[in-house]
């Protein structure tokens, strides 16, 4: 483990919006969970185990160019004991120790809405469709952290060819696993669960955009998002769904978990732009897990290459 400070923003849970949540008062419990949390973290809690043993994926490609980043990768260790999902508490090192009760076999996914072949399917029979391929991406969390992690997993966009959105289409809307049973941070009201992200459609058929299915050679482990999560790597990381169930096809843009709770903080788009601040911190810099000091934080996170998406549009606009 790294013995650089971790956390030195504010995670997205420990405040969480105290005016937003006031306002309508709905999740005042909840807030006074990540602050009490938090301060049990800061006493401190055993470390987290390492994650299980994992069984390797076989046959899938070698990451290739422009799918590499030239960067050293975050370690196995760090990516996978320092991690968001709030499903699993709010603390960094929560998923690591509690996502051990989620049970990836057997996963239905549900594909519904603009769809001409709307269906239920495993993601083991899923996953099968698909040629899976290695991708090394940043990724940058909008708390200014940043990780290099080599996924395994398939483009976003031959999912959606094979299932044929209909002309209404224009956005897709992913929807987490929320089971109290499973999940014990599902118990509190720290947000809103589902847990629930989206994009625009041609966002979702951008090359880059990927269905995750594991990471270092091996199947994803239960706190990365197994069995199947969302990457985007030109976007903070919120916008990555994890242990996705529902796959919808929407007309209308999706409600989408941090913009519904603090929309003046957390954006539909979330590009990753150091040009547009946080209302509590700035996006210039960020700190990859590992290293010592910040490095600068690069527009759409060093994907230039989506910038078309976004033509005519001010990018500041799109936090
Ligand atoms: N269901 C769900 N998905 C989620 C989250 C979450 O709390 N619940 N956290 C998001 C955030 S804020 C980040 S930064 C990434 C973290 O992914 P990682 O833990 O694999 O690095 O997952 C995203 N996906
Ligand atoms: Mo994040």
């Amino acid at each position: 483990m790294g013995t650089a400070p971790r956390d030195q923003v504010t995670p997205e849970g420990v405040y969480l919006h105290r005016r937003e949540l006031l306002k309508n008062g709905l999740y005042a419990a909840g807030t006074a969970l990540a602050v009490g949390s938090g301060m049990t973290w800061l006493v401190g809690k055993a470390p987290p185990p390492d994650a299980p043993e994992l069984p390797a994926l076989a046959g899938y490609q070698a990451a290739a160019a422009p799918y590499t980043v030239a960067e050293a990768l975050t370690s196995y260790h760090d990516v996978t004991t320092y991690n968001n999902f709030y499903e699993f508490g709010v603390d960094k090192e929560d998923p690591a120790r509690n996502a051990h009760t989620l049970r990836t076999k057997p996963w239905p996914i549900q594909i519904d809405g603009e769809v001409a072949k709307p269906q239920a399917v495993d993601a083991e029979t899923l996953a099968g469709w698909f040629t899976v391929e290695e991708r090394i991406y940043r990724m940058r969390c909008v708390e200014a952290w940043s990780m290099v992690i080599p996924w395994l997993g398939f483009p976003l966009r031959d999912l959606i060819a094979r299932v044929e959105p209909t002309a209404k289409a224009k956005y897709v809307e992913f929807t987490s696993l929320a089971d109290p049973e499973q999940m014990p941070g599902v118990r509190h009201r720290v947000l809103p669960w589902p847990y629930v992200e989206g994009l625009r459609m041609d966002e979702a058929q951008h090359p880059l955009s990927l269905i995750a299915v594991g990471l270092y050679g091996k199947v994803l482990p239960n706190q990365s998002g197994a069995p199947l999560r969302l990457v985007v790597p030109w976007k903070y990381g919120f916008k990555g769904a994890k242990s996705i169930v529902r796959i919808r096809f929407t007309e209308a843009q999706p409600k989408t978990t941090w913009a519904v709770v603090a929309p003046s903080e957390y954006g539909f788009y979330a590009n990753v732009n150091p040009a547009v601040s946080h209302p509590r911190w700035s996006q210039a810099t960020e700190r990859r897990i590992g290293e010592l000091g910040r490095r600068p934080t690069l527009p759409f996170n060093g994907y230039g290459e989506v910038a078309d998406l976004y033509k005519g549009i001010d990018p500041r606009t799109l936090y």
